[in-house]
């Protein structure tokens, strides 16, 4: 039988592309390596005053490849007078990760809540800018060294309603929440900014209010590249989870599961497996942070975390490093080759910023170049986590100092600004 070309091609091209990774050969034996075998980060919420415990600290060094500060980078932390910002705390952290190749998220730019008692006693135009400055403030100290902001937290309302939450920052327009992502974006370039929820488990009035605001944000150029799905969870899982998940990527955003925690009780171990599965099933679904590291050190009383008061492994660990073990689609697609590129664009009227993600193939990389074509009229005017040669047509950006290396089938990213129209075409990836 004659098999037409065009077939061939299609099925040659489905081989090549590699989408759907193999179980690794052998199973990674902390969540971080393991979700790293998949492109994905595996987190957990710190506070900087634990740092000097050492069981705590023997966990987090071990297990985790992203911390987010569980309170320090909050609004009333980092700006408890008015243009008075005390950072101690939240640099600690961020130079903890940094020292141990460890990405940061950061939680949150703004919140109704744990606002400094300055900030609840404004309003109107005197609040909007302050907010708007405090984005920019915070944003701007830790330019570069933020994988994900949490630009915005809980801002949408519980119940059936699917509208906006009532706050003061509601009050001073509905535009607050695209107003402070483009001050995010302008800080930090680099950052991928999200939006951040709870009781978004599953799709529901609440999931699909947000939905809707990110679907209105892409198609008016607001810069949006992630959501966060806490998941602060009970004892059941909502049956629409994974499909929330990818309702949400398919709107050209990366999701972050961010907070999770679960119910102790018969469904925990199966619940923290099931949420793993879930998003490793979903391509853009790129990490998940735990809320916390042991019990004890929970917002919660009912033993919702993965390792108990001494530090001991549960049953709920073993779940979640099982699911990371047994893989699935890989973050990009590395391709066939020794990296694969993919660049994902933020793109205004006469000018974007391009993320680019590069994978390694079957074997680590001690250092990369990708090749990227610049389309003409356009030009490259900063990148970062790479160095540039040429800023249109054909540019070459390679590694640096930190992000040469890169093991099997992990991957960095690396981004740029340009004028103009942004690249389309897939960009080269070569080892070396
Ligand atoms: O409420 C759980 C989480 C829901 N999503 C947003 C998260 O930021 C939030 O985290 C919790 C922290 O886990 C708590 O540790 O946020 C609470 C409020 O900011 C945190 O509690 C606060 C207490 O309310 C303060 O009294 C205390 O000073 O922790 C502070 C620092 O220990």
């Amino acid at each position: 039988m004659r098999i037409p070309i065009r077939v061939l091609t299609a099925l040659f091209l489905a081989a090549a592309s590699g989408a759907v990774a193999a179980g690794p050969a052998e199973a990674a034996t902390t969540l971080g390596a393991s979700a790293a075998q998949t492109g994905r980060y595996f987190g957990v919420a710190t506070a900087a005053f634990k740092f000097s415990d050492t069981p705590y600290m023997t966990i987090v060094n071990r297990e985790f490849n992203s911390l987010v500060a569980e309170n320090d980078m909050k609004w009333d932390a980092t700006e408890p007078q008015q243009g008075r910002f005390t950072f101690t705390n939240a640099d600690r952290l961020v130079s903890h990760a940094q020292s141990r190749g460890m990405t940061v998220r950061g939680h949150t730019l703004l919140w109704h809540a744990q606002q400094p008692s300055w900030a609840q006693g404004l309003s109107g135009a005197a609040l909007r800018n302050a907010a708007i400055n405090h984005v920019t403030q915070v944003a701007t100290h830790f330019r570069g060294k933020i994988h994900s902001w949490d630009v915005v937290n809980e801002a949408f309302a519980d119940g059936g309603s699917g509208a906006r939450r009532d706050s003061n920052l509601q009050r001073t327009g509905n535009d607050w929440i695209e107003a402070a992502f483009r001050a995010a974006r302008a800080a930090d370039p680099g950052a991928k900014l999200c939006y951040n929820d709870y009781n978004t488990d599953g799709v529901n009035a609440k999931s699909t209010g947000i939905y809707n605001m990110v679907r209105d944000f892409k198609a008016r150029g607001v810069p949006i590249d992630c959501v966060g799905l806490q998941s602060h969870l009970g004892t059941g899982l909502d049956s629409t989870y994974q499909q929330n998940i990818q309702r949400f990527a398919d709107l050209g955003v990366d999701v972050q599961i961010t907070e999770l925690d679960v119910q102790q009780g018969g469904n925990q171990a199966n619940i923290y497996g099931a949420v793993t599965r879930a998003c490793l099933a979903v391509t853009r679904c790129t990490g998940i942070t735990v809320w916390g590291v042991r019990d004890s050190d929970s917002w919660r009383d009912d033993n919702p975390l993965l390792f108990d008061a001494g530090g001991n492994k549960k049953a709920a660990y073993t779940a979640v490093l099982n699911a990371l073990n047994a893989g699935g689609p890989t973050t990009p697609p590395p391709g066939t080759g020794a990296c694969g590129a993919q660049v994902t664009l933020n793109s205004w009227t006469g000018g974007y910023t391009a993320t680019v993600r590069v994978t390694a193939g079957a074997a680590a990389l001690n250092g990369w170049t990708v090749g990227v074509t610049v389309p003409s009229g356009g030009a490259v005017t900063s990148a970062w986590n790479a160095t540039n040669t040429g800023t249109s047509g054909q540019v070459t950006f390679r590694n640096v100092g930190y992000n040469g290396q890169v093991p099997a089938g992990g991957s960095i990213e690396f981004g740029f600004q340009g004028t103009g129209t942004g690249p389309t075409a897939t960009p080269t990836c070569t080892a070396g």
